[in-house]
Parts: structure tokens; C-alpha cells; sequence
């Protein structure tokens, strides 16, 4: 590994055979029964499945805490440069079955499993997933641990352990319901709770300049972070790395013995109950002030923990000689998105404050310590915190990022001269980390101050919510979504209702600005992606500093997306490229193409995919009652509920279409419990498939199917039978999209927009294999501007099927909110923006294409090579 350079170390061959470990069967139920009555997490009466699982695991993790030791000494004894991922987001998902596969342990345990009385298949059922995370960006995070502990990198992540995992979704009457999902209510088999690693973290308090000239933080409240470490092993490697997540605690002093004693149970331990409740559930709702602190606090208590536990690593790893300048050389702390950017701030702290350092030796380790990845280029997902509230809870972070602001003003004065002050005025406006934050007075005369700057203050801005571009695609006006989705009237409107604002705008502090300055490296996640980075989100820093802008294209890890999920076609891939080394390289997935017209490889390929389907017909039957034929074709969108994934395209799209080959389609993804239009769109696809399922003139011909509580584990399910899988985003507006990826690896036609890494994935699959439609992203502003102009006609089956769903054929519910979203210029604040109507005619072509494809089936095959370990995985490496 060229580009890795000499401070990395990836461990040897030799040091990795998992050869010296290789329990038989029965050595495997001793362990079981040790576990079973030694170290129970229930009670001795019965051993059921459940206990089987928790007994079971355990003994995996007996393995794996053995290479995790050896893995660990390892990198201590040679001192090597670590990646950290610091994530607030990990979607896990179930471990046993990965575990036990990635130490090719599988047959053992399912023959000591069976000695048992038990079948390996329903234990692992009963491990609940592990859902800290959202989404896409979750999921990327645990793809990359498996990825980098097959690769043997040495690599950690940091999270937070979440008591309740993203919520539960159930589907009633009413659309979504969320409940707590309590997933450690049995225990966690897998976690190794370090009691001993604890960190301090601070809020609140105040600084003041100590008589030795350095800056003290004071005050305040303390809680302690506690280390829980999730060893994730690799693929046929000895190498376990670590995911280290925090939990918090009150600081023992913060029990107050004299309260509880006089009876005051509440008050004594209001301090526990606080601290512990940082790291209930991820993205705690955040409309109220309580709400964003508890975020603000989650997000310091990762950076700071982590940091800390990093710092102690290197400066235990140095020994007597502590040299900061090597601080990048052993370290990389990856920030996933903007969530962790207090990284920065923090570092700085640390070592200014703490280690002693200049402000420029500190900003010069961090900046070659740090590097951002940004996931998503939408407004309302680019962070802005309140300056008042950072200012009360981390009043030194605020100092520091303060300067940083000085610094970057400076730079920018320097960069673009003072003689075009409107130009400087624009630059300022665009680049500095502080928002709505007079110059510093050494700048105040720099300036010439147009009016219209002045005018910013009228402008309204809405923090952590739901904050769109115009449609003009004019980013001077800001249209507020509200939180309930309802119409959001023009800003036009607005500033007639509203008297002119006497308040000061509120001082902000733009998150995705500080990493960008502060980190040496900022990539996007598809090459499109990249490119909107580049020319438009962060164009001015590009401009300024082009070298720090990389692409690196989203993985998915084909262990758990192929290998283990989808085990027959794994099985056929091996036979017929005669070799199971694809799993590690799947580049070799290439050599079936030369297979691709056999007509053995075709019948077992379409025998795999049918006996995938007839799992997910029990499946659906299971979770919602209703009978799928496996012989129709399994259409399946799966993600998160969003206006610009455009579930509604697809919706809509099953009325609009004439030709009709007999097809399930199948939803599954999960609305934010605060986003009322994304649980329309839960409820209208529930509705739909009540209306369309029990209607005997349809039959099988087709069914809608909302498959609940979608997550790692269904997904598993799903994308092994899936025939066509759609990923129809607004162009420009989904990042990357990863399970577009693992459909693809699993032999799945496409139906797609130019988004995201859909583009990559076309190359790769050809043309004749993705089923392309719709507007490409460099054109979206102008349509907007179209359509907000009333230039745009809506094709008339579009309207027709607006029409349909109006005349109220699936039931009393008023989805006037739903459609108006979709409609013309009146009323509804984003008519919409995400462009449903224009699309709508080029979708409903494409999917007859599909019909047509489908009519003529071949077995497509789709080995694609370019989501590989390597290529993501190079994201630590290209730092310096
Ligand atoms: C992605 C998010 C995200 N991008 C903020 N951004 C969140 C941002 O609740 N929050 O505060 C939650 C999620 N998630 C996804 O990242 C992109 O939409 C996908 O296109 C991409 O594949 C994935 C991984 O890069």
C-alpha cells in the first residue's frame, strides 16, 4: 500500500491466521453450558432460545476478546498510527452470525447448536439489532469497521452507547407510531464494560486567565464518561479492532447523601438522572432549548471523551518523551459529518490549555490531526448552533472558535484584497464560521458596509430544523418548512404578515465551516457528490484551499451484504468463479461475466433469487398479514422517509403505469418522529396497499406492501429477493445512497436517478442493466425556477392520479397537505420543490421498460468491483 506511508502499519500475514484457533463442535457446547451457568444474564430455570443466544454469544466473545488483546498489544508494542471514526451514528445491526462467519466458525456452531437441541438460524433471530443510527450515514459507519478490520487497520470508532436504540415503528390506523426500542433490555453479550476508563467531561462554568497567562475553565458541571468496547473482528483475519462507546455517569461526588437521607430522593438524585440522560436516544428532539442542549451535550461528550482517550493512548505510547509535533503521524481522527466537529475546538483546548502548546502549534497539529466527511448537501442538514447557548454550555470552545473565526477573516481579507468590498462582503458572508457576528474591531474600518449587508438581519433562519432553499434556487430567501410539514408560505408573505424584526438575527455557529477549516481533508461520498462540494456547497473554500477537497465513493461491506446475507447465491458465485477469495475481492466478481449467457448459472441463479423470495413472502405474511405470490416480480424501495427520496414517485407511479407485469411492491423505512409530511407519506402507503391488497380483480397481479420497523436485520431479508429496487431521488440531493449498492451486488435491476453514487454504480453495471430516467442534477434549478414562474403543465396522468387519490378511494383520510405539496404555485410555501410532477412521464416510460425487461428475462448479472474494501477504506490514508 503505496499511498499509506511508513507510519502505517497494516498487521502481516503471520500475525493474522486465525488457523490457531479452531474449536470443534463440542468444545463449543462446554462453552455454551459454562456461559449458560456461570455468567447468566437470566435465571437458572429455563434455557430457552433466548438464554441460548445470550449463552451462545458470549462464547463468541470469549474469541473475540482474544484477538482483541493480541490486536491490541500489537499496535501498542509497535506504536502505529491509528484512524479514529468518530461517528454519532453506528448501525450494527445483529452480530453473532457475522461474527461467527468472519471466524469461519459457522458449520462449528451450528452443529454445536444442533447437539443442543437448537438451530443456529432462529438463535440468531433472537439478538435484537443494535440501532444506533438513523440511516445511510450510520450504517457507512459500521460498514467501514468491518472493512477496516478485514483490511487489518488499525482503526477504532467512537460512538455514544445509546440506551434505546432508533425507535420501533408500528404501523396502526394512524401511520407511524415510534416506540423505545429497548434493545439492551436483556443485557449486551457483546460489549466489555471498562470501568476503569473514564473520562471527565465538563459543561457549563466559566473561564478566566490564570496568573500563569493561560486560560482556566471553572465551574461548571462535571460527568464522567464511561468506556463500553464492541470488538468487530474481520474476515478470515486474527485482527479485532474496537468500537469504543461512551455512557455517562454523574460524577460520584454528585450524589447528594445528605438529600436522600432527609428524604429528598428526587432532588439527591437529580444529578445521576441528568448525566444519564445524554445518551438516551439518539437525536432527542430538538424544538425545545432542553432538546438542543441535550444534542449540544451528546455531541461535546463524544469529542471530548474520545479525544481525551486518545490523547492518553499517545501519551502513554510516547512513554518519557512526549512529542506533540508526532501527534498527526500517530493519530487521524475522522469526523463522520458534522456531528463531531467540537473535535476541534476541543483539541485545540486541550492542548493549548492543558499540554501548554502556541495557539499555532495546536492549530497546526489539529488541522493535520482532523478531517470531515460531508454526507449531505442539503440546507436544513448543515449545522448551526447558537452562539448563546455553545456560550453557556462550553464557553472556552466558544473563545476558541471565536479566533479560529479571527483567523479565517484574516485569511480571507488577505486572500481577496480590500478593494472590491462587496466581493470581501460576499466572501466573509459566505466563508466565516460565525454567523450574524460583527467583525472583530481590528477589521471594523476594512469594510465598507453596504446597506444591503445590513439587510441580512431580516432574513430568517431556522436552526437544527427543517430549513430550505427557495425555489429559485435563490439562497438569499429562506423558506421555512415547518416542523409539522404544513405549508410554509412564501417568504414574501411572511414579511407582510409579519412586522419588521426588531430582535438581533441570532449569532450562529456554522458547524460544516469550522471542519472545513479546521481539518486538512473534506471529501464527499460519490463522485457527484464531490463535485456539488466543490462547485457549489463549499465552492469559496475550494476556491481558496483546492487541495483539501477529495472524493471517496461509499462502500458497503460484501461480507455481511453478500456473503452471509444472501448465502446461496454466495454459494453459486464461489462454484462458479472457483474461488471464495471474491469476498475479499470483489473485483473478481468480474470473472462471472464470462458466464453471464450459461444457462446452469442462469437456472441457479433464478432458483437462489425464488428461494430468497419465498422467504420474504413469510416475512411479509408475518409482519403484515398479507400473501404474496414469490412468482411476481419483487419491486422494493427500502429507506429512509423522505420528500426527496420521492417514495410518492413510486407511489404515485403504480396508478399512473399501463402496462402491467404482477409485481409486489414493497416499502419499508422509517419517518423522523417530528416530520408530519414524510408520516403522510407512511400512512398514504399504507392505505394504499389496504386498498389495492384486498381488491380480489387485482389479485396478485399487484400488491403494496409496507414492510414495518425496516432495519439492518430486514434489509438482510429483503435485498437478497429483490428483483428491482428503486432509487429515485430529486438529482443532486441524495449524497451517495449505499444500499443502492448492496441491491446491486445482489443481482437487481435498477430503476434510478443521475444521483449519488447511482451514477458510479451505472457505469459499472452498463447501461442496459440500470433503468435510467429524469432530470440530471445541473438542471434542477432551472425547473424550480420553471415551475415556480407557472411555466410547468403537469403531465395529465399525473394529474389524474392526484385526482384519484383526492375522490378518496383510499379511505377518509385528508391527504389534501400530501398533494398540495405537489402542486402549483399557491398555497403550499415549496410547490414541489422535489419535483415529482416533472418527473413523473420519464418515470412511468422507465417502468415500462422494466415491465419489458422483465417479460424477457435473462439472468442479469451485476458483479460490480468498485464498492470494494480498498476503495473505501483509503479514506485514512490519503491524509498526508
Ligand atoms: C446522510 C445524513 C444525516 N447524510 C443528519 N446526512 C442527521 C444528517 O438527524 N440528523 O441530524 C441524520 C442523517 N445522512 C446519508 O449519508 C446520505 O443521505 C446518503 O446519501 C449517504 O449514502 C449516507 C452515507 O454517506
Amino acid at each position: 500500500c503505496s499511498y499509506i506511508g511508513a507510519a502505517w502499519l497494516v498487521l502481516d500475514e503471520a500475525t493474522t491466521s486465525l488457523s490457531s484457533f479452531a474449536p470443534d463442535a463440542s468444545s463449543i457446547v462446554s462453552s455454551i453450558k459454562y456461559h449458560a451457568e456461570f455468567t447468566p444474564l437470566f435465571s437458572p430455570e429455563k434455557f430457552e432460545l433466548p438464554q441460548a443466544f445470550i449463552a451462545t454469544a458470549q462464547t463468541v466473545r470469549d474469541a473475540l476478546i482474544i484477538n482483541w488483546n493480541a490486536t491490541y498489544d500489537y499496535y501498542e508494542k509497535l506504536n502505529v498510527k491509528q484512524a479514529y471514526y468518530l461517528s454519532m451514528e453506528f448501525l450494527q445491526g445483529r452480530a453473532l452470525l457475522n461474527a461467527i462467519g468472519n471466524l469461519e466458525l459457522t458449520g462449528p456452531y451450528a452443529e454445536a447448536l444442533s447437539q443442543l437441541g437448537y438451530k443456529l438460524e432462529n438463535v440468531a433471530h433472537q439478538e435484537p439489532d443494535a440501532a444506533l443510527g438513523n440511516g445511510g450515514l450510520g450504517r457507512l459507519a459500521s460498514c467501514f469497521l468491518d472493512s477496516m478490520a478485514t483490511l487489518n487497520y488499525p482503526a477504532w470508532g467512537y460512538g455514544l452507547r445509546y440506551k434505546y436504540g432508533l425507535f420501533k415503528q408500528q404501523i396502526t390506523k394512524d401511520g407511524q407510531e415510534e416506540v423505545a426500542e429497548d434493545w439492551l433490555e436483556m443485557g449486551n453479550p457483546w460489549e466489555i464494560v471498562r470501568n476503569d476508563v473514564t473520562y471527565p467531561v465538563r459543561f457549563y462554568g466559566k473561564v478566566i486567565s490564570g496568573s500563569d497567562g493561560k486560560k482556566h475553565w471553572v465551574g461548571g458541571e462535571d460527568i464522567k464518561a464511561v468506556a463500553h468496547d464492541v470488538p468487530i473482528p474481520g474476515y478470515k483475519t486474527k485482527t479485532t479492532i474496537n468500537l469504543r462507546l461512551w455512557s455517562t455517569k454523574a460524577a460520584s461526588e454528585e450524589f447528594d447523601l445528605n438529600a436522600f437521607n432527609s428524604g429528598r430522593h428526587t432532588e439527591a438524585s437529580e444529578a445521576l438522572a441528568n448525566a444519564e440522560k445524554i445518551c438516551y436516544v439518539l437525536y432527542p428532539g430538538d424544538d425545545s432549548i432542553e432538546g438542543k442542549t441535550l444534542r449540544l451535550k451528546q455531541q461535546y461528550t463524544l469529542c471530548s471523551a474520545s479525544l481525551q482517550d486518545i490523547i492518553a493512548r499517545f501519551e502513554r505510547r510516547s512513554g518519557a518523551s512526549v512529542n506533540w509535533e508526532e501527534f498527526p503521524e500517530k493519530v487521524a481522527v475522522q469526523m463522520n459529518d458534522t456531528h463531531p466537529t467540537l473535535c476541534i475546538p476541543e483539541l485545540m483546548r486541550i492542548l493549548i490549555d492543558i499540554k501548554g502548546l502556541s495557539w499555532k502549534d495546536a492549530w497546526n497539529i489539529t488541522q493535520r490531526t482532523v478531517a470531515y466527511t460531508n454526507h449531505t448537501v442539503l440546507p436544513e442538514a448543515l449545522e448551526k448552533w447558537s452562539m448563546d447557548l455553545m456560550e453557556k454550555l462550553l464557553p472556552r470552545h466558544v473563545e476558541i472558535i471565536e479566533l479560529i473565526d479571527e483567523e479565517l477573516v484574516r485569511t480571507i481579507i488577505a486572500e481577496y484584497g480590500t478593494a472590491d468590498s462587496d466581493l470581501l462582503e460576499k466572501k466573509l458572508k459566505e466563508m466565516r464560521v460565525l454567523e450574524n457576528v460583527e467583525l472583530p474591531a481590528e477589521f471594523a474600518d476594512v469594510l465598507v458596509k453596504s446597506k444591503e449587508a445590513d439587510d441580512i438581519s431580516s432574513e430568517e433562519v431556522k436552526i437544527s430544523g427543517e430549513e430550505e432553499e427557495d425555489d429559485d434556487g435563490n439562497d438569499d430567501e429562506v423558506v421555512i418548512v415547518e416542523k409539522d410539514g404544513t405549508d410554509k408560505s412564501s417568504v414574501e408573505k411572511k414579511k407582510e404578515e409579519l412586522p419588521k424584526p426588531v430582535v438581533e438575527p441570532p449569532k450562529l455557529v456554522r458547524m460544516a465551516n469550522l471542519c472545513v477549516v479546521g481539518g486538512h481533508a473534506v471529501n464527499g461520498v460519490a463522485e457527484i457528490h464531490s463535485e456539488i462540494v466543490k462547485d457549489d456547497v463549499f465552492n469559496a473554500f475550494y476556491k481558496l484551499w483546492p487541495e483539501k477537497f477529495q472524493n471517496k465513493t461509499n462502500g458497503v461491506t460484501p461480507r455481511r451484504w453478500i456473503r452471509f446475507c444472501n448465502p446461496d447465491l454466495s454459494k453459486i458465485i464461489t462454484q462458479w468463479i472457483g474461488t471464495e477469495d471474491w469476498v475479499l475481492n470483489t473485483e473478481k466478481l468480474a470473472e462471472l461475466r464470462k458466464f453471464a449467457d450459461n444457462e446452469d448459472l442462469q437456472k441457479q441463479w433464478r432458483e437462489a433469487k425464488l428461494n430468497n423470495k419465498v422467504k420474504v413472502a413469510a416475512l411479509i405474511k408475518e409482519r403484515t398479514g398479507y400473501s404474496v405470490s414469490p412468482d411476481a416480480m419483487f419491486d422494493i424501495q427500502v429507506k429512509r422517509i423522505h420528500e426527496y427520496k420521492r417514495q410518492l414517485l413510486n407511489i404515485f407511479g403504480i396508478k399512473g403505469k399501463k402496462t402491467f407485469v404482477p409485481r409486489v411492491c414493497i416499502f419499508g423505512g422509517k419517518a423522523f418522529a417530528t416530520y408530519v409530511q414524510a408520516k403522510r407519506i407512511v400512512k398514504f402507503i399504507t392505505d394504499v396497499g389496504a386498498t389495492v391488497n384486498h381488491d380480489p380483480e387485482i389479485g396478485d397481479l399487484l400488491k403494496v406492501i409496507f414492510v414495518p420497523d425496516y432495519n439492518v436485520s430486514v434489509a438482510e431479508m429483503l435485498i437478497p429477493a429483490s428483483e428491482l429496487s428503486q432509487h429515485i431521488s430529486t438529482a443532486g440531493m441524495e449524497a451517495s445512497g449505499t444500499s443502492n449498492m448492496k441491491f446491486a451486488m445482489n443481482g437487481c435491476l435498477q430503476i434510478g436517478t443521475l444521483d449519488g453514487a447511482n451514477v458510479e454504480i451505472r457505469e459499472e453495471v452498463g447501461e442496459d442493466n440500470f433503468f435510467l430516467f429524469g432530470a440530471k442534477a445541473h438542471e434542477i434549478t432551472g425547473l424550480r425556477k420553471e415551475r415556480a414562474e407557472g411555466k410547468f403543465v403537469p403531465d395529465p396522468r399525473f394529474e389524474e392520479v392526484k385526482e384519484y387519490v383526492r375522490s378518496g378511494v383510499f379511505g377518509s383520510y385528508n391527504y389534501d397537505d400530501l398533494i398540495g405539496s405537489l402542486e402549483g404555485n399557491e398555497g403550499f410555501g415549496r410547490a414541489d420543490y422535489f419535483l415529482v410532477g416533472k418527473d413523473f412521464p420519464s418515470y412511468l416510460e422507465c417502468q415500462e421498460e422494466v415491465d419489458e425487461a422483465y417479460r424477457n428475462q435473462k439472468v442479469r448479472l451485476r458483479p460490480i468491483k468498485a464498492w470494494s474494501d480498498l476503495t473505501y477504506s483509503q479514506l485514512y490514508c490519503y491524509h498526508l
